[in-house]
């Protein structure tokens, strides 16, 4: 499957290996090294991305304006085919791209270090600062619904009534915490109507991962294209709280282990802010701390959902996993809970 791919961008079969990069959930990667040079190699998902050709769009947009406005700030962009199409389409295997992958660079897995999170925080600022003058019209939406967290709570009360009955009544506890927390909603109903939220190009998956760091270990460009598309900021500061404030991640089965650092929010903030500062709104930044718990919730319910739904979109790798990460991310919630009254 891959030698007729790696055909498609001119590559001899003998000079080229292909090895599983990364540890996304969603898309397939794999690193091809050849004698030259290295590359990321991503199938993506297109029960998930309905119309991959939307992403191909998007990131040629992006490419094109920061070309022009922004010539100096670095941005991966795919590498062509030989026929000069952005992705390569291969029947019934599906849409693959190969992006270069940047020499010296590197990407870390978790947040170790404040100073981590503050590099990663300003890469994500200034990627949006850099794209805000695109006219959002002419960003697609490459998954409907994406970040709706009323979507999200709607699909959670369907998978109630006709999910796995047995999942189901296992979970009255589970449910309970879920529904102490729908404050968090009514706030988002509140901001889809705010003139004082404005909708932006956002990068809506900005974990630690998704940054390059270069040999002095300083941000040099954020990564995984796929999900740009209009959205709130609250969806990039939030998923960065969700990510980074606990040194233990949502795969952690032990939830005393999740915890939630004041340095490394003050980072986030900071990085965040040095670029983002001018482009947000007074009432934006009040949401700042809310955006941690937008997305900490929405993945408990996403990951819920799943569980539910028999574990159709994310998978399981073990029984029950969905559940551990639902109940992981909803401890993660009520450890940031505590801290808004001494960090607001
Ligand atoms: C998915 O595939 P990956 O790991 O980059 C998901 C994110 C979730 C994340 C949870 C398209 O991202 O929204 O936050 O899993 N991406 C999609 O680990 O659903
Ligand atoms: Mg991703």
């Amino acid at each position: 499957m891959l030698s007729s791919v790696l055909q498609e961008y001119g590559f001899v079969e003998k000079n080229v290996s292909a090895i599983p990069f990364g540890t996304g959930l969603i898309n397939h990667t794999w690193k091809v090294i050849t004698d030259e040079k290295a590359y990321i190699l991503q199938r993506i998902n297109d029960a998930v991305f309905k119309n991959p050709p939307d992403i191909a769009h998007n990131i040629r947009l992006l490419a094109d304006h920061l070309a022009k406005h922004h010539p100096d700030y670095l941005f991966v962009s795919p590498v062509m085919a030989t026929n000069g199409n952005d992705m390569v389409f291969i029947p019934g295997e599906g849409y693959f791209r190969l992006f270069p992958f940047i020499k010296g660079s590197h990407t870390v897995d978790a947040v170790h270090t404040a100073v981590q999170a503050y590099e990663a925080a300003r890469q994500f600022g200034r990627f949006t600062k850099n794209i805000a003058g695109i006219r959002i019209e002419d960003c697609k939406t490459t998954i409907p619904g994406f970040h709706d967290l009323t979507l999200r709570h709607h699909q959670f009360d369907d998978a109630l009534k006709i999910g796995n009955k047995a999942r189901i009544s296992g979970l009255n506890e589970v449910i309970r915490i879920v529904s102490a927390h729908t404050d968090i909603l009514d706030v988002y109903e509140k901001i889809k109507t705010d003139p004082a939220f404005r909708l932006r190009i956002m990068h809506h998956d900005t974990k630690i991962s998704n940054v390059l760091f270069d040999e002095n270990n300083k941000g040099l460009c954020v990564i995984d294209l796929d999900t740009i598309m209009p959205g709130y900021f609250i969806s990039d500061a939030g998923d960065m709280l969700r990510t980074y404030l606990s040194a233990a991640n949502e795969e952690e089965s032990d939830f005393d282990k999740m915890e939630v650092r004041e340095d490394v929010y003050r980072a986030i903030w900071q990085g965040y802010m040095e670029e983002m500062q001018d482009e947000l709104s007074d009432t934006e930044k009040k949401h700042f701390f809310y955006a941690g718990l937008f997305m900490v919730y929405m993945q408990a319910l996403r990951f819920l959902t799943d569980y539910l739904n028999d574990d159709m979109y994310y998978g399981e790798k073990y029984p029950g996993h969905n559940l551990v990460r639902a109940k992981n991310q909803l401890a993660l919630l009520v450890k940031l809970r505590e801290k808004k009254k001494m960090w607001c």
